[in-house]
């Protein structure tokens, strides 16, 4: 358990995703008891309110599909520069807010990270793996492309803002997978990225893929940061998200690997995103998101010894 303070940071963007109503998913979260449940398990909690967007300036792109592209922008120079402040004083915990939120919040983080001297790596956790470019997303929703441009693919120069540290595609670890578009199944085949889809999870169990990927981290004395989007969860434990898929993660699949996450002591931050208050039924899906963090954050049904992962699982 880290002694930093959590620090709740509240990102009400929406125009990254297809629907409205993500803007409402930071109270949403704090309503859950977000803040509670951490001061309850023994934190100092901060909540340093909500993220405003820098303002807009005119932006075009070739791909007239692209949605909010200006506003996107906007909010990822926004972001990025409180996710850098932020990791500096404690633990980031990004309440979103739709996925487009971790364009800023990744790279913020990873610029803080190099400068630390510390190995930037992402747990994923999505059904989506979000990896289009500006140029190949057909939706034009731009919370498809948040994993693209934090890796370093080509097409965000002169958009988005200039990587300060790119993250390298071999420290990102994707679980939950199933909805995958064609550019980004192609652009995936030999990225480096790690990418466990569902199939993956039901053949070998989330403790092995976690466990492979948590080494690597702990080997590279490593910064973890946790992009949690609630369509990772099945839609019938989490129906509050615009973007429900079929066949997700179980309600104690999602627990376990934020239990294995809080034992390995290595997760210094966190994206809480897609939460659509709006589509949800009476609180049910921000009251799970918040579990969850609590999960992650250690809380525990019964003592047992924790497995620090500077260790030698027996899993
Ligand atoms: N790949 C699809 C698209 O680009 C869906 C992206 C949906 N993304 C999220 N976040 N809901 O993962 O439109
Ligand atoms: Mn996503
Ligand atoms: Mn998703
Ligand atoms: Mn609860």
């Amino acid at each position: 358990m880290t002694s930093k303070p959590c620090i709740v940071l509240g990102v009400p963007v929406q125009e990254g995703a297809g629907r409205l109503g993500c803007d409402m998913g930071p109270s949403a979260f704090r309503t859950a008891g977000l803040l509670t449940e951490l001061q309850n398990l023994g934190y100092q909690v901060e909540d340093r309110g909500n993220i405003a967007p820098r303002p807009l300036r005119e932006l075009r792109h070739p791909n007239v599909a692209i949605k909010a592209l200006a506003e996107t922008v906007a909010w990822t120079e926004a972001i990025a520069e409180a996710a850098y402040r932020a990791a500096g004083d404690g633990m980031p915990i990004f309440a979103g807010g739709d996925h487009s939120l971790s364009a800023g919040s990744m790279t913020g983080l990873a610029r803080r990270a190099a400068e630390d001297g510390r190995e930037f790596f992402v747990l994923w956790l999505d059904s989506h793996p979000d990896f289009h470019t500006l140029a190949t997303t057909t939706s034009g929703n731009l919370h498809g492309v948040p994993m693209a441009y934090a890796t370093g693919r080509e097409g965000f120069d002169g958009y988005f803002p200039p990587l300060a540290a790119p993250i390298k595609p071999q420290n990102v670890c994707m679980m939950g997978i199933r909805s995958v578009d064609p550019a980004e199944r192609s652009a995936l085949q030999g990225a480096g990225v790690t990418v466990h889809d569902m199939r993956s999870i039901d053949e070998n169990g989330v403790v092995s893929l976690l466990d492979g990927f948590l080494k690597r981290v702990a080997a590279a004395d490593g910064f973890l940061h946790v992009s949690l989007d609630v369509d990772f969860l099945d839609p019938v434990i989490a129906p509050g998200v615009g973007t429900t898929v079929p066949g997700g993660a179980t309600f104690r699949e999602a627990h376990l690997i934020m239990e294995i996450l809080h034992d390995s002591g290595l997760v210094g931050s966190l994206d809480l995103v897609e939460l659509n208050p709006f589509l949800d039924e009476r609180g049910r899906t921000a009251l799970l998101m918040v579990d969850l963090v609590a999960s992650l954050m250690g809380r525990r049904v019964l003592d047992r010894p924790t497995q620090s992962y500077r260790y030698t699982p027996k899993f």
